[in-house]
């Protein structure tokens, strides 16, 4: 059988005038997950539209597509240009999974929810001649004992960090805001594969240098602390996401950074206790964030933090002041994003409920628009801002003002050419980007990341950092993304 499989993008990923970075970063894995359980005599071709182009002249039998919320009228596309072909054209993932009407009319076959369970099913119907309209996947789910992922498939060259993985899937907490909900609905919204399938992947992936996409790496302490002991001494250095309130807790922090954890992407999402409240992110309330950044510096970690503007209890100065705060508290790298109210989600239903709502126009849902009307701003005003705290964030003089914040010159440095190497030479990676020589940035990336060796033995006093948002409290942890 000749199968396509295909990673749409959106439009500014494929502009020839530049390209950011981002877009270069990660393979497809969803669809190299799925491509493992394809018999090994099916013709296989996976294409990534974000790092090449799509070639429409050939003929598959099957095309397989996934859709993600901005990248959703492209793949449409695809899959208009497919079925006229007469291929059987599969949509899945988060998008269509929010919005399966909306899908069904561009596709054979849709799939709701993660795709391991259904996709076998449907395989088996589809070599028998009888594949249906819609797979929904079963509550009961479970990534054990899954085949290896069809890494062969990945053009690794392209790719700035080939070695991604995800080990679990979902996330034990549930903000208003996240995929999560509508994603794993009707089902378990967390499981992890086994510690010894996690470790094997982990051993089959050259090089050195990983990133856990795992939307919250630590969710799950025991198989966390397990993976953790067993990647001791393999030499890794590596990338994911946690909470803040893990990062807080002792323990598995320590174990992390002892088998190679050098960056965290954590979600402090806002300073407000009344937005973090409003959104349900309860995990991060009464957490002192400033505590938490410090134990990761001592741990050698940096921290990038990401905050959402646009919440209720945002007015127009929380830029300035959260890109002052993030300074001060010696933050290597931040994310931000306009708050985007995702189809499926519970915030979208409350804003939708509220009048408040301005399109549906998916491919400006890319957090970077305002798509809703703000409580304390208007529209422009959030956009601003948030172009404004990119700015403002990134100048010269804010990296080095963080990056003297730091209590050993080891850490100093890496912080300096961390934020710099990523923030100020976009150019030198569109380059890059566009001669397919991404890959020459690994070893750099490797660089700036493990100055492990170099840090002089620490003589922090603990109370360096200052004030940190001490916010009302309530119970557990979040979910952060490291997009
Ligand atoms: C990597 C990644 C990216 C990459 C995407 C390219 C790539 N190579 O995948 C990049 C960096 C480009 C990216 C960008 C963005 N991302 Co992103 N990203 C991720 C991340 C961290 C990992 C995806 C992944 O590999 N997952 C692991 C694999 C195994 O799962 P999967 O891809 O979902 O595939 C499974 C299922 O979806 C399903 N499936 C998928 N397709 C199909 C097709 C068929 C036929 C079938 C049967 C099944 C199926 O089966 C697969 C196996 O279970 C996720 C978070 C997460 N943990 O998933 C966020 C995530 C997908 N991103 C998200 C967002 C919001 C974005 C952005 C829109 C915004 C932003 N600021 O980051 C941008 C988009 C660009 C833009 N400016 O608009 C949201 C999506 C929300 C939504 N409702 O769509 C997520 C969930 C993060 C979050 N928690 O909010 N992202």
């Amino acid at each position: 059988m000749k199968v396509k499989m295909i990673l749409p993008s959106l439009t500014e990923a494929r502009s020839p005038l530049f390209r950011p970075i981002k877009y270069s970063l990660f393979p497809p894995l969803g669809l190299a997950t799925l491509a493992a359980f394809l018999d090994p005599d099916d013709e296989v071709d996976l294409q990534d539209e974000h790092v090449e182009r799509i070639d429409h002249d050939d003929e598959p039998e099957l095309v397989v597509i996934q859709v993600y919320i901005t990248n959703a009228s492209r793949a449409y596309r695809h899959a208009d240009h497919y079925r006229a072909k007469g291929a059987h054209v599969c949509l899945g993932g988060l998008h269509v999974t929010a919005l399966p009407e909306e899908a069904a009319a561009h596709a054979d076959t849709i799939f709701l929810g993660p795709g391991e369970d259904t996709w076998q099913e449907f395989l088996r119907d589809f070599r028998a001649g009888r594949p249906q309209a819609r797979y929904t996947a079963p509550a009961k789910r479970s990534i054990h004992g899954l085949p290896p992922i069809r890494r062969d498939l990945i053009k690794r060259h392209l790719y700035l960090v080939p070695n991604s993985l995800v080990v679990t899937r979902g996330c034990p907490h549930r903000c208003d805001f996240c995929y999560k909900e509508a994603f794993f609905q009707g089902g378990n919204g967390f499981y992890t594969q086994r510690v010894d399938e996690a470790l094997a992947e982990i051993e089959r992936l050259p090089g050195k240098h990983l990133y856990f996409l795992d939307d919250h790496l630590f969710g799950d302490a025991r198989f966390a602390s397990m993976l953790f002991d067993g990647m001791k001494g393999m030499g890794r250095v590596w990338q994911s996401a946690a909470t803040i309130q893990s990062v807080l807790k002792p323990g598995l922090l320590e174990k992390a950074a002892e088998s190679g954890l050098r960056s965290l992407f954590v979600g402090l999402e806002s300073l407000s206790a009344a937005n973090l409240r409003d959104h349900s992110k309860v995990q991060n309330l009464n957490r002192d964030y400033r505590a938490g950044i410090r134990r990761l510096h001592e741990h050698g970690v940096m921290i990038n933090a990401s905050f959402v503007f646009g919440m209720d209890d945002d007015g127009p100065d929380v830029f300035e002041r959260t890109v002052e705060w993030a300074v001060e508290s010696s933050i290597e790298t931040s994310t931000f994003h306009v708050m985007t109210p995702y189809p499926g989600t519970g915030l979208y239903d409350r804003i939708v409920r509220e009048g408040r709502l301005l399109h549906r126009d998916w491919d400006r849902y890319d957090t970077r628009h305002a798509v809703f009307r703000p409580a304390r701003m208007s529209p422009e005003e959030l956009e601003s801002g948030y172009w404004r705290a990119y700015r403002d964030f990134y100048r010269w003089r804010n990296i080095f003002q963080g990056a003297a914040g730091h209590d050993n010159l080891a850490d100093g440095l890496r912080h300096f050419s961390y934020a710099a190497g990523w923030k100020k030479f976009e150019k030198l990676w569109h380059l890059l980007i566009r001669c397919k020589q991404v890959s020459l940035g690994l070893p750099l990336l490797e660089r700036s990341l493990d100055r492990f060796s170099m840090r002089g033995k620490r003589d922090f006093e603990g109370g360096a950092a200052g004030v940190a948002p001490r916010i009302p409290a309530s119970s557990s942890s979040t979910t952060p993304t490291a997009s």
